[in-house]
């Protein structure tokens, strides 16, 4: 009886020394954007969730604003498992997952309640799951916003872009989209087009308020015009084999955490772009487009839409985010 009984302790002693000693379960998590856009604060929530409920069995480092490159480079390292935990635009996701260029089709979207309710939705699931052929765990949208053009000239319709060299993603949706309206695009990685626009390079960008302002843009542009030609998410990956071999439990607070990254990154994105607007608008000439002018982008964009529809190859997710 003693021997049985001491062999239970030992057997107890171990399997607690073993719990101690077992290291973390280590998440890296990568990004391109700044440690003050909303994204990064989404990440901060996304560790705070993580390493609470895990009660410390994991642990969560991320690394900001380009330290692992930018979208290409960072969608790259986590199929690659060189980084567990990334986030990238849609649009370079494109070219690794065809689905994606549905969400390069211009005036979609004509709210954020109306992109949210899409992406969060079975239209969005539809995407998350064209990641894992390319080993990624599409984890869910977080907020980019409303895309809106920068530029060295006032345009008010598309015949005012005839001549200008504007900097898009790199993305061959995004080249169409642009040469269709009459400009000349290049696609330039986000890392380089402040010294892009800043050498004039490039006369225009395109991106979001909040981007606009982190990433200074408004400082070597002098026009800013509310074209809200596009929304833009940011979908958040896991390396999908480091997901499976997760335990359920760790799975599943990942999955909790990445939601409540989601929520959180979007509150504050929205207040920052309301403090964005008004930064930018004072520094550069901020020139609110009417709906007719806003019009005459969209009434070129036939061929787009088409392009779109061809690249993407699945009717149904693309009437799921079309007709809407
Ligand atoms: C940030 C980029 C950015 C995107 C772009 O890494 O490239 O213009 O809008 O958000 O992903």
């Amino acid at each position: 009886m003693k021997k049985t009984l001491m062999l239970a302790v030992l057997a107890l002693v171990l399997a607690v020394g073993a719990a101690q000693a077992a290291d973390p379960v280590l998440i890296t998590v990568a990004h391109g954007a700044t440690e003050d856009h909303s994204s990064h604060a989404g990440w901060q929530k996304f560790k705070e969730v993580i390493e609470a409920e895990s009660k410390g069995e994991m642990k969560v480092e991320i690394f900001p604003n380009q330290q692992m490159g930018g979208d290409r480079e960072v969608i790259e390292a986590a199929q690659l498992g060189n980084i567990w935990v990334g986030h990238s635009s849609c649009s370079p996701v494109a070219g690794f997952a065809k689905e994606y260029y549905v969400l390069d089709a211009p005036f979609v979207f004509n709210s954020h309640d109306e992109a949210y309710a899409l992406l969060d939705g079975a239209p969005g699931q539809m995407l998350l799951d064209a990641l894992e052929p390319i080993n990624l765990k599409g984890m869910g949208f977080i907020e980019n916003g409303f895309r809106n053009l920068t530029a060295n000239k006032k345009i008010l319709d598309p015949d005012d872009l005839r001549g200008i060299k504007i900097r898009v993603m790199e993305n061959k949706i995004q080249m169409l989209t642009w040469s269709t309206l009459g400009a000349n695009p290049t696609p330039i990685a986000f890392g380089e087009l402040f010294t892009a626009l800043q050498q004039g390079t490039v006369d225009a960008q395109e991106n979001p308020f909040e981007l606009i302002y982190t990433n200074k843009f408004f400082e070597v542009q002098k026009y800013v015009m509310t074209t809200r030609h596009i929304y833009t998410p940011m979908i958040i990956f896991m390396n999908l084999d480091y997901y499976n071999s997760l335990s359920s439990t760790h799975q599943a607070i990942v999955m909790k955490a990445a939601k409540a990254s989601m929520d959180h990154g979007r509150a504050i994105a929205r207040d920052n772009e309301k403090k964005a607007i008004e930064v930018v608008g004072k520094s550069i000439e901020l020139v609110e487009l009417t709906a007719a002018q806003r019009k005459t982008f969209q009434d070129r964009m036939g061929p787009v839409y088409d392009a779109v529809r061809v690249q993407v190859g699945n009717d149904k997710l693309m009437d799921a985010f079309l007709k809407k």
